[in-house]
This record gives C-alpha cells, sequence and structure tokens, in this order.
C-alpha cells in the first residue's frame, strides 16, 4: 500500500484571526472556514496516514515584518501605531531587499510563543502529529515545508517522509497562493505524489490563487476536495 503523508500548513490564530486576517487578505478574512474541513479530513489517519503540522514561528526581529524592513523602517515605525491597515496599504506586499532574495513584507505575524503562533483552537490536533518550525532564523524567510526561501537550506521533512517511506503527499491549509502554493510545488521537485486538497486551503489574492493553482497543475500536482 503506498504510504501518506498530511502535511497541515500554518493553521495558526495570525493567519486565522489575528494580524493577516484582514479585509485586504480576502481569503484569509474567511481562514476560519476551513477548520472543520481540515478536521474532516482525520479519518485519513485510519489509512496511516502520517500527520505532520507546519508552524510559521518568527523571531520578532524577522527580516518579513514590515516593520522590520530597512527600506520601510522610518515609516513603518512612525505608522505602526496607526490603523494596521493603513499600513498595510502602503507598505505590506512591498518588496524590500532581503539578504539573498527579495522579501515580501508582511504584518507582524507568528512571533515565537505568541498567541499568533499558536494553532487555532479548533483544530484537530491528531495523537502522534508532528510539527515543524519554519522561518526561524531572523534574516530568511520560509515558505515552503521543505526548504527556506533561498532554496539551499533544507528542512528535515524530506529525510522524514524518505525514511518512513511515504510516497504520496497530501497538502491543506494557509496559505493557497503563499506557504502551500511552496510546499506542493517543492513536495513535487523532489518526487513525492502530491496533492492540494483545495477546499481545505484559503489564499490571501484571488489572482495569484488562480495563477499558483495553474502552475501546480502543470508541475504535475493534482488538485482535488476533501471529499475525494
Ligand atoms: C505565510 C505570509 C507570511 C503563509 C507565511 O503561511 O502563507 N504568509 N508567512
Ligand atoms: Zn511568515
Amino acid at each position: 500500500m503506498v504510504k501518506s503523508a498530511l502535511i497541515i500548513v500554518d493553521m495558526q490564530n495570525d493567519f486565522l484571526t489575528g494580524s493577516l486576517a484582514l479585509k485586504e487578505c480576502p481569503a484569509h478574512e474567511n481562514g476560519e472556514e476551513i477548520v472543520e474541513v481540515i478536521n474532516s479530513l482525520a479519518k485519513m489517519e485510519a489509512w496511516g496516514c502520517l500527520w505532520r503540522i507546519l508552524l510559521d514561528w518568527h523571531p520578532a526581529d524577522h527580516i518579513s515584518f514590515v516593520t522590520n524592513a530597512t527600506k520601510f523602517k522610518q515609516h513603518a515605525e512612525s505608522a505602526v501605531n496607526t490603523d494596521v491597515a493603513q499600513v498595510y496599504n502602503r507598505v505590506v506586499f512591498d518588496v524590500d531587499n532581503g539578504v539573498r532574495r527579495e522579501q515580501v513584507l508582511w504584518p507582524v505575524h507568528c512571533i515565537q510563543g505568541s498567541w499568533g503562533a499558536e494553532l487555532h483552537k479548533d483544530l484537530n490536533v491528531v495523537a502522534g502529529s508532528f510539527m515543524i518550525k519554519k522561518g526561524i532564523s531572523t534574516s530568511l524567510d520560509s515558505y515552503s515545508a521543505f526548504f527556506d526561501n533561498d532554496g539551499i537550506h533544507e528542512t528535515e521533512l524530506r529525510k522524514i517522509l524518505q525514511t518512513k517511506g511515504i510516497e504520496r503527499v497530501f497538502v491543506c491549509g494557509v496559505a493557497t497562493d503563499v506557504c502551500v502554493a511552496y510546499t506542493v510545488n517543492d513536495s513535487r521537485k523532489l518526487g513525492f505524489e502530491t496533492y492540494i486538497i483545495e477546499d481545505a486551503c484559503k489564499g490571501v489574492h484571488h489572482d495569484e490563487i488562480i495563477k499558483s493553482k495553474s502552475s501546480m497543475k502543470l508541475s504535475g500536482v493534482n488538485c482535488i476536495t476533501s471529499q475525494e
């Protein structure tokens, strides 16, 4: 029998109800809707599926925070006490020069040990689930469960899946066009049979969701529903 793993991406408070649950992130705004869909996947456990939970886990001085970006530092400092949406409209998603690559700037989110970094309270954490933390070093962001954004530093995930003989990877969570997209594309590149469970994901920007889904399909990722 083909062995499977389910990777649940970033189902944390800041993405679902906290700093990124903004009307400017239309899909994040309704992120809570997928908690129950993911819980309904628990029957996969009966098929011997390995559960992995991915956590965005940033230090307070992380490079992806708009408040930390040198290019926007002064501006952000003066704006940080005003309406977060105002800050967001002007500077979030602007690209700063990261250490090795372009860095998209986000509102402060998922600081290690904070409420925003905790898993959503209604998410059913299946016994035996493993946690993987990403984005833990100050100067480098990490969207994928497999690699940092520089594509060089690898997490322990590939090794763990290979050691357990896993050939098939299912992915759900947030955001479809960011961390989920990077994760499924890397999973495919590494040779795993890869599925995105579409109704168990939410994205940030509608246009980007459409674009990222067509590139997933081109690279051989299977798009399925939770029913399937
Ligand atoms: C994510 C923005 C910043 C995600 C992570 O989980 O998609 N988005 N960090
Ligand atoms: Zn992040």
